[in-house]
């Protein structure tokens, strides 16, 4: 079975414009119990790096690997919007002329470049701790257990092992610390990108408390597709068009940096993209028609041009 591609488009637009409203309303100047403020510099700084942009893959992720189990949606889109916050928190952080130092994201200027330095780093601060909020809420779960397990995965993913251990062993391997560190390209693919794209998978099967083998299936689904997603990046940087990208192409090279790309080849990073959906094709049987959509996201992330 296949899901064909006009209700595909559909799900995933429906999923973003959902995302999209409760983000809105997470970010809204309406104070929760115990905060004392929501000063206007700061929120309208994480509204502009988190509203009316992005694909919003990881929520999609979330909300199919929860539909899965038949989780209400309400409750996924919530974990979604979570995952989404620490994603657009670790874009602005990575275009700060410290890390990236972009100009341009999702086509507009990043938003360092429209405030400051010292607004982005904190909108980025302010992100990644209201993900934290959001993740532990009670509508998540009525079982305090299912959120601390959510909880503790997002850290993880988000964390030293994951994807902030990522981007310092990016750095290093760009010779930002001194020499050029050499690089092990999954290994640094799996933390970097990886992590958030596999929360994004693990994160149904524990909302919908899934058996262990069907965790399993759900985990190698998303390290194959979070494999997927980075070499369908690296091709971007060196096939893809600035306009689609909505950023400069050529970045990885203009730092000589080593990726899929540099390592395989074109051909051989797009023979590995196809190794891989087969893998999570294969890690998904166990779910039947109910993986369909997962299965079709792969293809997405895979064909991307942005
Ligand atoms: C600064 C702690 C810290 C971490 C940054 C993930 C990361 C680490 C930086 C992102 C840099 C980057 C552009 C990596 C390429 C892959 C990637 C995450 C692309 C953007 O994700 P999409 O395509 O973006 O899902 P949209 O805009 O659709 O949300």
């Amino acid at each position: 079975m296949t899901i064909a591609a006009a209700d595909f488009a559909k799900r995933l637009d429906q999923t973003a414009e959902d995302t999209e409203r409760l983000l809105a309303e997470l970010l809204s100047d309406t104070l929760l119990p115990d905060e004392i403020a929501r000063p206007k510099r700061l929120m309208d700084a994480m509204r502009y790096s988190s509203l009316g942009g992005g694909k919003r893959l990881r929520p999609f992720l979330v909300s199919e690997s929860a539909a899965v189990f038949g989780v209400p949606r309400e409750a996924a889109l919530l974990a979604g919007a979570a995952l989404e916050c620490i994603h657009c928190y670790s874009l602005i952080h990575d275009d700060l002329p410290a890390m990236d130092n972009s100009d341009l994201r999702r086509g507009r200027p990043t938003l360092h470049k429209k405030t400051d330095d010292a607004t982005a780093i904190l909108a980025g601060d302010g992100l990644l701790t209201l993900a934290f909020d959001i993740i532990s809420r009670d509508e998540i779960h009525p079982d305090p257990k299912v959120r601390l397990l959510l909880t503790r995965a997002l850290a993880r993913a988000s964390g030293l092992g994951g994807m902030v251990g990522g981007q310092i062993l990016d750095l290093a391997g760009e010779g930002r610390f001194g020499d050029r560190e050499p690089v092990d390209v999954a290994r640094l693919q799996q933390m970097k990108t990886g992590a958030l794209l596999r929360y994004g998978c693990i994160a149904g099967a524990i909302l919908g408390q899934g058996s262990p083998k069907e965790y399993q299936a759900l985990d190698d689904y998303g390290r194959a597709l979070g494999e997927a997603f980075q070499i369908a990046d690296d091709l971007l940087d060196v096939e893809g068009d600035a306009a689609a990208l909505g950023k400069p192409a050529g970045a990885d090279a203009a730092l000589g940096k080593t990726t899929f790309v540099t390592q395989l080849g074109i051909d051989g990073a797009k023979q590995r993209v196809r190794n891989l959906l087969a893998r999570g094709d294969a890690a998904l049987s166990i779910f039947g028609a109910k993986g369909d959509v997962l299965r079709a996201t792969s293809r997405f992330v895979a064909e991307r041009k942005n």
